[in-house]
């Protein structure tokens, strides 16, 4: 399938480049976007993570390019990894951030710029080309799915060229199942609940761990909480206080949201969220623009998780973002496969929207969000979990139910 799909991909995103509509206006980031970069803002808390204003160098167009006769990497549920494979695994993100951490700021790739981008993009540090005061977000609308995927990509190839391996792939936080279940006949796929925080990712002697979480996220025999009351997900409210469920109310409660947010209300509008292109302005309210997965379990997640994880400008400081991202851009893909008329938005200010990021050698890349909508034309896909665990999410025992 991967390898017949792959090359016409490659075809139409060199057309893509050829043709450009001059009716669209889908939101661009140039040089020009770099260079009026101004220090934005979070809810009121200032953030000032603007990148260089002058971008050295060519920016180069990004096309996937996997090649079709090799295999598609694998990222993997870190709850399934054990034995010689974790120890590998756990050695080589190691190895991996150590060396991203000690890159000097001045280059692009280094951890803390990494954080930096996402914070400038997530900020409304970026104003769109010619505007005064239009931003460029890429949280609480449309962009949120492709942009993100992009991030980890880059992320991913970063790691991939510090330790020297092409073949390296970052795995998932697999927190949406909470049902270890036996395995379909003849698959190799991951069958265990993955509703607590990742151990490698709660262990203070490794380059994964981040101490500044909020208390519940240590406890290791705690479940997460997906259906997280949104509205304290504001650091200028005061610190959010957590319930104190028990495991199996808990993920009872997460297959909910998961059900809900991924069938009952995931119509493609809703889903993807709301349009934002050229001459639209910011939006600061979740319930306004993000897409079903963005608030739940997207921002419930990172409130619980707290800490760095709290707020965009600071995100990606705790290393657990990158494998809850990757859950995230997954869970994007199950959602496209499960039916009920579910696909990609087609319009072209969705699909043409054009984002730069700086590559695993720390060239400009110049990404459109159509060359991130189908992950094996990127050379990887997710190993199989059991995503029957909020699929078939039994709602008539639900109190209140009809
Ligand atoms: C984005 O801006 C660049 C530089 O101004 C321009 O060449 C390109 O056509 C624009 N792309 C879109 C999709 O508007
Ligand atoms: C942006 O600027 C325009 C005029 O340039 C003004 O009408 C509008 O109210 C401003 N919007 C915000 C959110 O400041
Ligand atoms: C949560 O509940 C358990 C028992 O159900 C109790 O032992 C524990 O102290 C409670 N924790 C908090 C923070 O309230
Ligand atoms: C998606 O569902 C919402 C209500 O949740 C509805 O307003 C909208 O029209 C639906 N969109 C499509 C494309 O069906
Ligand atoms: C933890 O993260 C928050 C941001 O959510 C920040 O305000 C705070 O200073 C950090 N605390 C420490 C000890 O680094
Ligand atoms: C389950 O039923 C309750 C009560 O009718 C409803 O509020 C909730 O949205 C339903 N959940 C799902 C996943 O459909
Ligand atoms: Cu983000």
């Amino acid at each position: 399938m991967a390898s017949i799909v792959a090359p016409v991909l490659f075809i139409q995103c060199l057309l893509s480049i050829l043709l450009t509509t001059t009716l669209a206006a889908p939101i661009n980031i140039t040089r020009e976007t770099f260079r009026t970069c101004r220090p934005g803002d979070w809810v009121g808390i200032p953030a000032d993570c603007c990148p260089p204003k002058v971008i050295k160098g060519p920016i180069v167009d990004f096309c996937p390019q996997h090649d079709a006769s090799k295999p598609l990497r694998v990222r993997k549920a870190l709850q399934c990894l054990s034995g010689h494979e974790l120890k590998t695994y756990t050695r080589k993100l190691e190895r991996g951030y150590a060396l991203m951490r000690a890159l000097p700021d001045s280059d692009p790739r280094s951890f803390k710029r990494q954080n930096a981008i996402h914070c400038a993009y997530g900020t409304g540090s970026f104003i769109q080309d010619g505007s005064t005061n239009l931003t460029i977000d890429i949280h609480l609308n449309w962009h949120f799915l492709p942009w993100h995927r992009m991030f980890v990509y880059f992320h991913e190839k970063i790691l991939q060229k510090l330790l020297g391996d092409p073949e390296f792939s970052l795995h998932f936080w697999n927190f949406d199942n909470s049902v270890t279940a036996t395995p379909r006949h003849g698959s190799r796929g991951c069958y265990k609940a993955g509703h607590f925080v990742p151990p490698m990712y709660n262990d203070p002697s490794k380059a994964t761990f981040e101490a500044n979480r909020s208390f519940m996220a240590f406890e290791p025999n705690r479940a997460v909480d997906l259906a997280f009351d949104l509205s304290q997900w504001n650091p200028a409210v005061g610190p959010p206080t957590f319930p104190n469920n028990t495991v199996e109310e808990q993920t009872r409660m997460n297959r909910e949201i998961m059900h809900r947010s991924m069938i009952t209300l995931a119509n493609t509008t809703n889903f993807i969220g709301k349009a934002y292109r050229v001459g639209d302005a910011r939006i600061v309210n979740p319930a306004a623009g993000a897409g079903t997965i963005e608030l739940w379990p997207h921002i419930t997640l990172h409130t619980y998780i707290g800490g760095w994880m709290l707020q965009p400008i600071t995100a990606p400081i705790d290393p657990i973002f990158y494998p809850f991202h990757a859950n995230m851009e997954r869970l994007w893909s199950v959602w496209r496969k499960l039916g009920y008329g579910n696909d990609d938005p087609t319009d072209p200010d969705w699909l043409d929207a054009t984002f730069l990021f700086w590559d695993e050698n720390a060239v400009m890349r110049r990404v459109k969000t159509r060359d991130f909508v189908d992950l094996n034309a990127l050379g990887y896909r997710y190993e199989e979990v059991n995503d029957a665990s909020w699929i078939f999410f039994d709602n008539s025992t639900s109190p209140g139910a009809p």
